[in-house]
């Protein structure tokens, strides 16, 4: 079995219906992830527990994902100098902003890379975190700009939304 590259964590099971298209755009690039759900305030020590295993199996770049009080990319990366994303989930009374804010203010000296809340936040991360390992790995780069290619070709190939 191929070991993880990329640690795909996310705070609630209920974030998965997100989270699913992050999954999705690895897979896609045929990157190869782990997903796990554990929280920074449920599950603190299962938590650095996992953090230090997968990173022991290889893996290179986490992508957290929370929401409302969205400590867990700010958590994990306080765990390891690996590039950490973090996706805001969208949340029901403050939609997303609470998640946004809560991740995008870390304090200077360890830093997490916060994409867009929801969906696009979701499918950027597994992008960029794809892009970070093809900075060493031809593959993944390649495999990057062939689908910005193919999304610009789309875009041009009905360029008239009135026609
Ligand atoms: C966060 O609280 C999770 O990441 C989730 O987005 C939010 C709500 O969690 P549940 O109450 O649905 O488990 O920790």
């Amino acid at each position: 079995m191929t070991e993880p590259l990329v640690g795909v964590v996310m705070g609630s099971a209920s974030d998965w219906d997100t989270m699913q298209h992050c999954a999705e755009q690895l897979r896609t690039f045929e990157v190869p992830f782990e997903t796990r759900v554990l929280s920074a305030h449920r599950t603190p020590d299962e938590l650095s527990t996992w953090i230090r295993d997968v990173e022991g199996r290889g893996a290179e770049v986490f992508i957290a994902a929370a929401g409302m009080a969205a400590a867990l990319p700010g958590v994990v990366a306080a765990q390891t100098t690996h590039p950490v994303l973090g996706v805001p989930m969208e949340s029901k009374f403050l939609g997303g902003l609470d998640s946004l804010l809560s991740m995008v203010q870390m304090p200077g000296g360890i830093p997490v890379g916060v994409l867009a809340v929801g969906k696009a936040g979701a499918v950027n991360a597994a992008i960029l975190a794809t892009q970070i390992l093809g900075t060493s790995r031809s593959a993944f780069a390649t495999a990057v700009a062939r689908q910005r290619a193919a999304q610009a070709d789309k875009i041009l190939a009905a360029p008239d939304p009135s026609a």
